[in-house]
């Protein structure tokens, strides 16, 4: 796939034109290459249709409140286009809070994928999910489920039969998936969150109070949730 992913990992951190990759960063030390690594799409702004704006506040916020808890562990937010206006309001806005870009930074590519195409290891990766916990449904649960094959259906179904907004579960997973041998992807953390998308169930109709709330309780559960592994 052209243009997206790349070998080295500070490729994928988008520098800005005329910017310079910072020596010693994520991509060239060992001891932060190989440490704890969540990536994660934007929960409930694609298919949910969450306002990008206030995800991008709450994501920001709650990354700062968790980031410096992790020991050497670090976060990465995820989507497929460099384009992606998710990832460019969180950059932004996490540049002005001053958070560690060793610790958390964003990544062009297929969460699935971020190995074998991208170069960067992540043993844990979360996932969009609907409250049902089913496979498909486009988007990154359609992506992630697929990769994982049977195995992540099934270890999926051992943790939880179902999830409501602002939930997370953490699924460890069997060697035999193809997430396990090709990525080395060891945990999965499914995250429902808030649904603005009238064509989906538990629509919240525009109610952002509401929605915020739901929004960052999925976040706390899903660092809470990599925080468990890590320890
Ligand atoms: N790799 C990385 N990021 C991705 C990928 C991928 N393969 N695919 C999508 N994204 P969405 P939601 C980004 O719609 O809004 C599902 O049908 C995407 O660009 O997957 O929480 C579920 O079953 C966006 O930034 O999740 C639920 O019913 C982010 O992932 C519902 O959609 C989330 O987009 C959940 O909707």
């Amino acid at each position: 796939l052209k243009g997206t992913g790349s070998l080295s990992e500070n490729a994928g951190m988008e520098l800005k034109e005329g910017e310079e990759p910072v020596v010693g960063s994520a991509g060239g030390d060992v001891s932060l290459k190989d440490a704890p690594t969540l990536a994660f799409p934007s929960i409930s702004t694609a298919d949910f249709q969450f306002d990008l704006e206030k995800a991008s506040d709450i994501i920001v916020e709650k990354v700062a409140k968790f980031v410096n808890k992790l020991g050497n562990a670090r976060l990465v937010l995820v989507d497929l286009s460099h384009k992606s206006k998710i990832l460019s309001l969180v950059r932004t806005k996490a540049s002005e809070k001053n958070i560690d870009s060793n610790k958390f930074f964003t990544f062009v590519g297929d969460i699935t994928r971020l190995h074998s195409e991208g170069g960067l290891h992540c043993n844990v990766i979360a996932n969009a999910a609907n409250w049902r916990l089913k496979p498909g449904g486009g988007g990154v649960n359609a992506a992630i489920f697929s990769a994982g094959g049977q195995a992540l259906e099934v270890a999926t179904k051992e943790q939880a039969k179902s999830l409501l907004p602002g939930n997370a579960v953490v699924v460890p997973l069997p060697s035999t998936s193809p997430l396990f041998c090709r990525e080395g992807v060891t945990h999965v953390i499914h995250v429902v969150g808030p649904n603005m998308n009238p064509q989906r169930p538990n629509c919240l109709n525009n109610d952002y109070i509401k929605g915020c709330k739901v929004l960052q309780e999925a976040y706390t559960s899903l660092f809470e949730g990599f925080s468990s592994i890590v320890r």
